[in-house]
């Protein structure tokens, strides 16, 4: 019996955990090239750009960098640009995740922007930041850093970390890349015809018109799981419990995410 109940916890566990996927993920793993579909944009045309770099402490560190200053004070606009990544077909949440930091705590004063295009990789097409800092002393270390990028779903995008408007300090460091998204929806999605969520926003009831769902799972900006509720015929869900917010609500069938919505709690 005991034993009978643990099975049940593991599966119920590993349900939830399956509803965040990696899309995409870069850890810069060689010590001398950037990886294969990242480019450099030089925008100041000095011919220094990103390049990968490493360092071997008490572990083996593998980056990639921009600099301020060689020998000489630099004055960077240099953009590294990865790969297309494919949003089209995946369901909100997405998050994108990367560590930063500088090479010199006494000059941490490297300026950078996270800018994406759903056009072209260039300049041109790099007019959306969606993330800018000037890094303080403690960058020396890694630091995390995270956005939602769920406004992009349904397109596909370029990233560019763009290294500018700043001068005389060492150097920029980036690593580890990477976007989670909600389950990527599989091809033979079912579909929700006339499928309604209201009211939206939402007090403390939710009420559901002919959803083809059993299941139902919000989740915060960040992708985290906050309320799983079983969808029972004719039953609003309860959601008194969640903070006001925006959320997402992920419908299942069984194991399958067949809609996603974003809703707001008042
Ligand atoms: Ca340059
Ligand atoms: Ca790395």
């Amino acid at each position: 019996m005991k034993k009978l109940l643990l099975f049940t916890l593991l599966a119920a566990v590993s349900i939830s955990l399956s509803a965040q996927e990696v899309l995409f993920n870069e850890p810069f793993d060689s010590q001398t090239e950037l990886p294969a579909g990242w480019t450099n944009i030089d925008a100041d045309g000095d011919t220094y750009v990103w390049y990968a770099d490493w360092y071997e402490g008490d572990v083996l560190e593998t980056y990639a960098v921009s600099e301020s200053w060689n020998e000489d004070p630099l004055t960077p606009d240099n953009y590294l640009v990865s790969p297309q990544i494919d949003l089209r077909n995946v369901t909100a949440p997405a998050v994108l995740y990367w560590t930063i930091g500088v090479g010199d705590e006494e000059w941490p004063a490297e300026k950078y922007q996270v800018n994406i295009s759903t056009t072209t990789p260039s300049v041109e097409g790099f007019n959306n930041s969606v993330f800018e800092e000037i890094l303080e002393a403690d960058a020396y270390y890694w630091n995390k850093r995270q956005i939602d990028i769920s406004s992009f779903v349904g397109q596909q995008i370029y990233i560019a970390w763009r290294h500018y408007d700043c001068t005389d300090n060492y150097k920029l460091l980036l690593d580890s890349v990477r976007i989670d998204v909600a389950d990527i929806v599989k091809t033979n999605d079912l579909t929700q015809d006339n499928f309604r969520i209201y009211p939206n926003p939402v007090v403390n009831e939710l009420y559901l018109n002919n959803a083809k769902a059993n299941r139902i799972v919000i989740y915060n900006l960040l992708g985290e799981s906050i309320l799983e509720r079983q969808i029972i015929t004719n039953k609003p869900i309860n959601v008194s419990s969640l903070k006001k917010g925006v959320y997402f609500a992920s419908f299942y069938m069984n194991d399958q995410i067949v809609s996603t919505r974003k809703i707001v709690k008042r």
